[in-house]
């Protein structure tokens, strides 16, 4: 049997809050709330994904690196670390693992400081700006990318 997908989605710093303030921003959706829906996603895609989030940018390196054997793909929003944070633009790069950075906000909509995210050049791509849809529609363009790309494997070997 075919082995089934494993993604691995990341939220960073302050995500906990969501749905709790600055509902203006960010929504009323809580964390729990968008990790159920993936899961729902992840069924219907006859995947497997794991949620985990994290205040310190160390832990998220660390479960960048120990991704590696156990996951196939990474879908991450990073929170304040997106702008500034080198060491986990070196993990996903050094990984190697196929990555989908997303944002609940139009982070080019908002602040020039969050115009520019040091993930996204080692990212596959990026999903932002459609709330709490932006991680099911990553996950779904990943995993679509996943497939694409095994597809491509298959075709080069025969
Ligand atoms: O739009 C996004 O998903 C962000 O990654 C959210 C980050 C922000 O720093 C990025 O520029 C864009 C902020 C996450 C903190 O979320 C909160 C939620 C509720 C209340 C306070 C913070």
């Amino acid at each position: 049997m075919r082995k089934r997908i494993r993604i691995l989605v990341l939220n960073g710093p302050n995500l906990q809050l969501l749905g709790t303030r600055e509902p203006d921003v960010y929504g009323r959706v809580t964390l729990a709330d968008i990790e159920a829906s993936l899961q729902q996603t992840a069924n219907e895609l006859g995947i497997i994904v794991e949620c985990r989030q994290s205040n310190h940018e160390g832990q998220l390196v660390d479960w960048i690196g120990e991704a590696v054997g156990a996951f196939d793909g990474l879908v991450i929003n990073a929170g304040a670390y997106t702008h500034t944070s080198l060491a986990l633009r070196d993990a996903i790069a050094g990984t190697g693992l196929s990555a989908c950075e997303v944002h609940l906000s139009n982070i080019m909509a908002r602040e020039t400081f969050r115009h520019e995210s040091r993930l996204a050049g080692v990212c596959v791509g990026m999903v932002a700006g459609f709330g709490a849809a932006s991680y099911s529609w990553g996950l779904q363009a990943l995993v679509h990318w996943l497939k694409s790309r095994e597809y491509g494997e298959i075709l080069k070997q025969s």
